[in-house]
């Protein structure tokens, strides 16, 4: 029988070739991934694991729907990549900053599925609703009006990439939920964009003072391919949860899964624990 690990090994051969697709090469990538999505399948069916069989099904659904949309891409646009440091060539403290199975990118590839959004600032809002006592929606400029904050953190993304030391100029969630006064019953939060993305994390991991939305990085406008105008930061979880163009904050009473969750990545995303993937919850 085959093991999660073998599963979802497959699942990652996918998803490189897919956001690791050359400009021209993208039709031929996505052939690829799907022969290897359907082998995950096979191995998954075998095994009667309904949630990986699940997790497959969706990741084959965004394959169509994204070669129907003229595969956009943006699914990968691996700017400025810039080459990678070894680990073995940072200094010592350095090195414990590198959660294990990471590498050190100089540059900052994008990633992200589908477009990237315009931003047109007379209908852009920021909306706080769910099981909060006061349903707020922000304008950019009450947003920016708020007191504002630069913190430096990594960023660490699951397919290996970390980025030291980015300089996020925004604001401070909790600032923000504070203004909706959560109510006792909330209890996690789907972080949403707007469109079809969104991530999930326990409410209190948004109110440590370390995760902020930004509009800067070091010192500049965000690039619309970065999250421009507003992006999650999370520095303690893999990357897939600092939401860029972020529109919502949705407290809930329960836990729900969000975009990458839903297609076998982990609840809860912790680079340190190495949290990769679904199947290691139940360790
Ligand atoms: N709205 C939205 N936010 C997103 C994503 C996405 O697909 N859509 N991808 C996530 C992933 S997997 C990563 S690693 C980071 C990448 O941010 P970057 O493109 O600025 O490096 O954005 C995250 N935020
Ligand atoms: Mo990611």
């Amino acid at each position: 029988m085959p093991t999660r690990a073998q599963i979802f090994k497959q699942i990652e051969i996918a998803d490189n070739f897919i956001k690791y697709a050359r400009p021209g090469g993208e039709v031929k990538a996505s052939q690829r991934a799907q022969r290897r999505y359907e082998k995950a399948m096979k191995m998954a069916m075998a095994d009667a694991d309904d949630d990986a069989v699940k997790q497959i099904q969706l990741r084959i659904g965004d394959l169509a729907r994204s070669a129907a949309r003229d595969a956009e891409p943006e699914i990968d646009d691996y700017e400025g990549l810039g080459g990678n440091i070894q680990v073995s060539d940072l200094p010592q403290h350095a090195r414990d900053r590198v959660p294990p199975g990471q590498r050190i990118t100089r540059g900052w590839p994008v990633l992200h599925v589908g477009g990237v959004p315009r931003f047109d600032e007379s209908s852009w809002q920021l909306e706080v609703a769910g099981e909060v006592a006061a349903h707020v929606s922000l304008t950019y400029a009450e947003l920016k009006a708020l007191p504002g904050m630069e913190m430096r953190s990594d960023f660490h993304c699951v397919t290996g990439w970390s980025k030291f030391d980015n300089y996020w100029t925004g604001v401070k969630v909790t600032t923000i939920l504070d203004l909706a006064t959560p109510r006792k019953s909330a209890t996690h939060v789907s972080v949403g964009d707007g469109d079809e993305y969104t991530a999930n994390l326990p409410l209190e991991v948004l109110l440590d003072d370390d995760v902020m939305v930004a509009w800067a990085h070091n010192g500049k406008d965000l690039a619309p391919k970065h999250g421009f105008p507003l992006r999650l930061v999370v520095p303690k979880y893999y990357g897939w949860k600092s939401v860029k163009w972020v529109r919502s904050f949705e407290l809930i009473a329960a836990d729900r899964r969000g975009f990458w969750e839903l297609r076998g990545y982990h609840n809860r995303a912790d680079p340190w624990l190495e949290e990769r993937y679904s199947y290691q919850e139940s360790r």
